[in-house]
């Protein structure tokens, strides 16, 4: 283990409080057995040696090293990571590049271990930015707990899906597989899932799914006022097919502005889902006597659940936008729309077999 006696302060307690569980008092918090981590620099700097210690290469502790760390550790015991919101204005700002990456080295924060982990303000409101370099939180670890609480997570830019292509899933926090989610006190704004568009010739714009969240699995709590707004999921345009006879690409479709679940036992209680739009792709332009794509259709401007469940208590889920992207340009520039906004003919699908049941909330049939 390190040197830092202000590390070992904090390991220091961690023998107490578990001991007052070995004796059967009651735990004061519900993570009174974790170990706390406070984290001593806003400024986004790698663990030297994760496996023994949080300390970076000027010893001190970052949110990222603290994450390696805890992500480097074996066995059961729980972690908390304490950020200070009067420490150096209080604003967590990502700077390290480098997406597709998954040990929390570069671009987002990622979580491997399936222990009770919590992320924590203290002193008020603390803000995680990713300033657009990548999500924010991708939770790999599957079986896992997290719990975000008194945060501001902002700016997450979603390019991808995880690996490589382009869909673009998760703008704010990206989790792929079953796990408990609880967001407490927790506003995710301004984040994106951006879905590309290719280069080449008349292939399909990427997906878009949940701009500030993606859940896969478990449960997903959000609580105690907060938020998730201003947030979006837009797919990627399809290519032009510029070549004659490639039709255009079509649009990429986009799903949960806000957020984006599938086979979860969502929980939105005295918090709010509130400004988030989930757009399609355009389709692309089609070559030479080649049909124009189709537009990206669009579903759920707030919160797009599917096989799973959703309960809203005491909560906001308004001025939530779904926008279907255009189709493109057939031959000659005529207009070549696949999907009209009403049926040419009786029976003929247009944009509106494509609306959701609601710009905020879109639900799977039963
Ligand atoms: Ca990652
Ligand atoms: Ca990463």
């Amino acid at each position: 283990m390190s040197s830092s006696p202000r590390f070992h302060r904090y390991l220091d307690k961690a023998p107490l409080v578990v001991a007052f569980a070995w004796m059967g008092f009651a735990a004061p918090h519900a993570y009174a057995q974790a170990i706390p981590i406070p984290v001593t620099t806003v400024a986004d700097t790698v663990a030297v040696d994760p496996a023994n210690s949080p300390l970076d290469a000027g010893t001190e502790i970052s949110l990222r090293s603290a994450i390696q760390f805890v992500n480097a550790q074996t066995g059961t015991t729980s972690y908390e990571v304490l950020l200070d919101s009067t420490l150096g204005g209080g604003v967590y700002t990502l700077s390290i590049a480098g997406a597709l990456e998954d040990a929390a080295a570069t671009g987002d924060l990622d979580i491997t271990r399936a222990v009770p982990f919590a992320i924590r303000g203290t002193n008020g409101i603390a803000t995680i930015d990713a300033e657009g370099i990548d999500r924010v939180f991708h939770i790999l670890a599957s079986g896992g707990s997290v719990t975000f609480q008194n945060l501001l997570i902002q700016d997450g830019r979603a390019a991808d899906s995880g690996s490589a292509g382009l869909d673009a899933y998760g703008g704010g926090i990206f989790q792929p597989n079953p796990g408990a989610l609880v967001l407490d006190q927790v506003s995710i704004t301004n984040c994106l899932a951006d879905g590309g568009t290719p280069t080449t010739a008349g292939l399909n714009g990427g997906n878009a799914l949940g701009g500030g969240l993606y859940v896969s699995g478990g449960t997903l709590d959000i609580q105690n006022g907060s938020f998730v707004a201003g947030c979006q999921a837009v797919g990627g345009n399809g290519a032009n097919g510029t070549t004659s006879g490639i039709a255009g690409g079509d649009g990429g479709l986009a799903q949960g502005g806000g957020i984006w679940a599938f086979d979860t036992v969502v929980s939105v209680d005295g918090s709010g889902v509130e400004n988030n739009r989930a757009r399609g792709g355009q389709g692309g332009n089609g070559g030479t006597s080649a049909d124009g794509g189709n537009g990206g259709a669009a579903e759920g401007g707030g919160l797009f659940v599917d096989t799973g469940s959703v309960s809203i208590d005491g909560s906001s889920l308004s001025t939530n936008d779904v926008t279907g992207g255009n189709g493109g340009m057939g031959a000659s520039h005529y207009p070549a729309l696949r999907m009209p906004a009403t049926a040419a003919k009786a029976g003929m699908p247009s944009a509106a077999d494509f609306t959701p049941r609601s710009p905020s909330c879109w639900m799977a049939a039963a």
